[in-house]
């Protein structure tokens, strides 16, 4: 069995990777995603794509769920013997805490991508605001996506790989759009010396059910306030729902809002935030409305 651990900060395109990954190949592929809240979102978006995926939600699997993350990966090589298994950790989670599960779950080596944000990357890391987590991340990679360069400018990206390069010189750097690559991965090394100098970020996390059937433009108006800062600092907002206009995923990431069509009704309408300062009691009246 493969193993593919794709690391990254929240809302910088695991999930988008996986799903462009997966679709399309013919090889038994199983993805165990680690989300925030009690509802994950990333597992629905990969089973409505079709891809088989395992959920461990809530918690951090390179600490609290470490057993848990172990137990389950032994478990899903024995049902479904997978000829490869992708993880998506929680978009806090140290990869070398993965990395260390990995090992006592013993499947052999596994690879690691790490995927940065391009137009965000180097200002994050140089402000020290997320401690040691970039270096972790960046060091344990075998191959980092900048990703997002169209979001980026040339010296934006230059900068961010001089940096990732700065850090971890023998990774292998790829610039992409939606966290697509068109060379095959890399096989895994065969020896890895986990370096953990990675302590993870800790934030709260709000699980909001939305009404059924919210109006569009209220969705987006919540969306918008979400990423002006109304309901605190917000790092990351998803949320899948069944608006009056069909179904929707809605994104935010620093401040940028995504939405897109969601390809099918969506089980039960939801929003995760994940932040610092957050108000709950607002944002539970905001999608009640
Ligand atoms: N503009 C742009 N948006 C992207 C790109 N890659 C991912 N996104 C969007 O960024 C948001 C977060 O992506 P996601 O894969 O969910 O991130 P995750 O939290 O790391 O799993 C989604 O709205 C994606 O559609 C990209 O290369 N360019
Ligand atoms: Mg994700």
């Amino acid at each position: 069995m493969k193993t593919t651990v794709v690391c990254g900060l929240l809302g910088s395109g695991k999930t988008t990777f996986i799903r462009n990954f997966v679709t399309g190949r013919t090889e038994k592929t199983v993805v165990l995603v680690n989300d925030f809240g009690k509802a994950g979102i990333d597992g629905e978006i990969f089973s409505a794509r079709g891809i088989a995926s395992v959920e461990l939600p809530s918690g951090c699997v390179c600490c609290t769920l470490k057993f848990d993350l172990i137990t389950t990966i032994q478990r899903i090589v024995k049902q479904f013997s997978p000829e490869h298994l992708l993880i998506e950790p929680s978009g806090v989670a140290s990869p070398s805490g993965v990395l260390e599960a990995l090992e006592i779950a013993g499947t052999g080596s596994a690879s690691v991508i790490g995927i940065v944000d391009a137009a965000e990357f180097t200002e994050l890391y140089e402000s020290g605001m997320y401690g040691s987590f970039f270096e972790d991340q960046i060091v344990n990679s075998d191959v980092i996506l900048v990703n997002k360069t169209d979001l980026a400018d040339e010296p934006a990206i230059a900068a961010a790989e001089r940096l990732i390069g700065s850090v971890n010189p023998l990774a292998v750097l790829l610039r992409a759009v939606n966290a697509t690559i068109s060379i095959p991965l890399p096989e895994a090394p065969r020896h890895r010396d986990i370096h953990s100098s990675g302590r993870h970020l800790r934030f709260e996390t709000v699980s909001v059910n939305l009404l059924n059937r919210m109006e569009l433009a209220l969705v987006q108006a919540l969306f918008d306030d979400l990423s002006k800062g109304k309901f605190g600092r917000v790092v990351r907002a998803k949320a899948l729902v069944n608006t009056s206009g069909g179904p929707y995923r809605f994104d935010s990431t620093f401040g940028t809002v995504d939405m897109a069509r969601f390809e099918k009704t969506i089980e039960e309408s939801r929003l995760v935030v994940i932040g610092e300062g957050l108000d709950v009691d607002a944002l539970k009246q905001a999608g009640e409305r």
